[in-house]
Parts: C-alpha cells; sequence; structure tokens
C-alpha cells in the first residue's frame, strides 16, 4: 500500500539557543581540559539525551553540591544557582564553573539592584523550577515574593506598595506574562522592573515560530523534556494557537504514529534544550509511516553566541556543539 502524504512544518527558529550551547561546551572543554571525572550540579540542561552524551564522556550528575568529592571540577548548571552554592563551594575550595546563562545572569544582577535599592522584589514563574531558586537566592530567605498567577497578584501581601519591583523567569509564555505583569502593574502602579519582561529572546522566538505553524497543522509535536520549563510553553502557546493536538515528547520513539495516521500536516519544534539531532530523529521516523515532505517556516533570524567563562575562553573542546 502506497505511503500517505506528510507535510512536515518545522518552525524556525527551534532547538538549541545560546545559553544551551555555552553551558554544553562548558562542561565539554572542561572534560577536554580537566580529564574525567567532571561534576555538573543539576542537569546541565533539561534534556536527557544531552545529559547521557556528556555521562558517555565522563560529566557526572549530582543533585546537590555536598555530592562532590574534593578535588574535582565541577559545573553549575545554565538555569543558574542560589548564591549560597558558589559560596559553599568556595568555602569548600572546590573549582567550580558557573555554566549560568548571561541572561539568567542578567535578572539576579537586578534583583539584587532592586534590593540595594529597598524595593520588595516579585518574581513572576514557576515554583521549585530551578531558576527561580536560583533567582530568589540571590536575595535573603524571604525577600522575594513568588507570583504563577493572576489570582496570586490579587492575593499578594505588602507592606510598601510604593517600594516592588518585579522580574520573571526567562522561559515563561509572553502571553500568559504579559496578563500577569498587566495586573501586578494594576494593583501597584508604581511597580518597577525591566522595560518588558525579562523572557529571553530564545523564548520569545521559538513561541513566535510556534505560533506562526500551530494554525496550519493538524498536530504539532514538540522535541522537549516534561521538566523543561520552556519546551512545555511551547505546547502550550501551540495550543493557544489553535492546535488542539500539540504534544510533549523526547525522542521518536515515543511516537504513537497510529495515532496520527489522519493527520496530514504535522508541525514540528524543539525547546530550547533539544538537540537538532532529536528533530531530525523524528523526521526520520516519520518517513516509515508517511511519504515526508518538510518545509520550514522561519518568523527570526538568531546569531547570538555567549562567550565561554574566563577560565575556559581560548579552550573550546574541538567538535563542541
Ligand atoms: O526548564 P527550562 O526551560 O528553564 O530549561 P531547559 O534546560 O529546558 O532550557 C534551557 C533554559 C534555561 C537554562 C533557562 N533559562
Ligand atoms: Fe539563556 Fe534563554 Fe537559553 Fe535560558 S532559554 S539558557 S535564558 S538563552
Amino acid at each position: 500500500m502506497p505511503k500517505a502524504p506528510l507535510t512536515i512544518l518545522l518552525a524556525a527558529p527551534r532547538g538549541f539557543c545560546a545559553g544551551v550551547d555555552r553551558a554544553i561546551q562548558i562542561v565539554e572543554t572542561a572534560l577536554a581540559r580537566f580529564g574525567a571525572p567532571v561534576y555538573v550540579r543539576h542537569e546541565i540542561v533539561h534534556n536527557r539525551f544531552v545529559v547521557e552524551s556528556l555521562e558517555a564522556k565522563g560529566a557526572v550528575f549530582v543533585d546537590e553540591l555536598d555530592q562532590v568529592p574534593d578535588g574535582v571540577p565541577v559545573v553549575f548548571s545554565a538555569h543558574g544557582v542560589p548564591k549560597a552554592v558558589p559560596a559553599e563551594a568556595e568555602r569548600r575550595g572546590l573549582f567550580y564553573l558557573d555554566a549560568t546563562c548571561p541572561l539568567v545572569s542578567k535578572v539576579h544582577r537586578e534583583a539584587e539592584r532592586h534590593h540595594l535599592d529597598g524595593r520588595r522584589v516579585v518574581l513572576i514563574g514557576h515554583a521549585g523550577h530551578p531558576e527561580v531558586i536560583g533567582t530568589m537566592g540571590q536575595l535573603p530567605d524571604g525577600a522575594v515574593l513568588l507570583v504563577e498567577t493572576v489570582d496570586d497578584v490579587a492575593r499578594l501581601e505588602v507592606a510598601d506598595p510604593d517600594n516592588l519591583a518585579y522580574a520573571t523567569q526567562t522561559t515563561l509564555s509572553v502571553e500568559e506574562t504579559a496578563g500577569i505583569l498587566a495586573a501586578l502593574q494594576a494593583r501597584f502602579p508604581a511597580i518597577a522592573g525591566p522595560r518588558k519582561e525579562d523572557i529571553c529572546y530564545a523564548t520569545t522566538n521559538r513561541q513566535q515560530a510556534v505560533k506562526a505553524i500551530a494554525p496550519q497543522v493538524d498536530a504539532l509535536l514538540v522535541l522537549g523534556a516534561p521538566n523543561s520549563s520552556n519546551s512545555k510553553r511551547l505546547v502550550e502557546v501551540a495550543r493557544g494557537a489553535g492546535c488542539a493536538r500539540a504534544r510533549l515528547v523526547q525522542r521518536a520513539g515515543e511516537i504513537d504514529w497510529d495515532s496520527l495516521a489522519d493527520v496530514r500536516r504535522l508541525g514540528i519544534t524543539a525547546g530550547a534544550s533539544a538537540p537538532e539531532v532529536l528533530v531530525e530523529e523524528v523526521i526520520a521516523a516519520a518517513g516509515e509511516h508517511f511519504t515526508v515532505t518538510v518545509e520550514q517556516v522561519r518568523t527570526a533570524h538568531e546569531d547570538i553566541v555567549f562567550k565561554l567563562p574566563p577560565a575556559l575562553a581560548g579552550t573550546a573542546a574541538a567538535g563542541g556543539s
């Protein structure tokens, strides 16, 4: 029986952002320079394939610093860490490399500046996410108020409404955050903050690209991990833009092609932590079930590259991603 036709609309930009690229390069370069093992606190980025590829090269992933033995280098993940983490590494005399994305560090510095200027900081973000833990951990315990929803804004209790500032997680939904921010500004007109929010260029561009393809496809796959905030937001944005059959997949192997048998136009994108090879794997798997035509839909060009930390500058690992 001839295979049914399938047009794949490939969102662009998709996949790795500059912060993820840099974080992976930091681990690879540290391995090349210092040899295995290089310890990494938390998944360097939220992707099993990336983590396992680095494990195969000698990286050891742990949840907390107390699992790192003395005398080995340790890398902090791209999501950022509370101030207590480098402080503890220094106390123990550990050599550490901070792979926090520079755009996350920028939010850390903003929060710090507001605190020093005497403003109470309201952070818009998802409770328990490592980036949120890291940003809250730039200030003393209890100094940051976290809001996740418009309802949280209504429930906020602040002693001095004229001395407030806000900051956000970098991977939020642009639209949802605009709603939360509007509620904050309506309730606290004097609130200080960035010009818009702290959602980064990569998050914004990937959401914009998914919005462009979602109304044109019968189903949409987002390559990404269940703990990847930016990837999960892409599924929500696709659903909000008219593709009810949008879902997150980690690898081609989990796709139930029978359930997609009626699909003639399939959207594909990838979160900022999902490597392109996983997109290629899905397209190849689709080719086993359909006669595939691939069309790329590009809504933005990206050329941002972040430098490695000074301790590794000029020593990029050969073949680094
Ligand atoms: O869960 P997140 O989207 O924050 O992380 P990720 O590892 O999936 O993607 C990279 C994004 C980072 C490091 C947060 N700015
Ligand atoms: Fe940096 Fe944005 Fe990538 Fe996060 S998603 S690592 S903030 S570029």
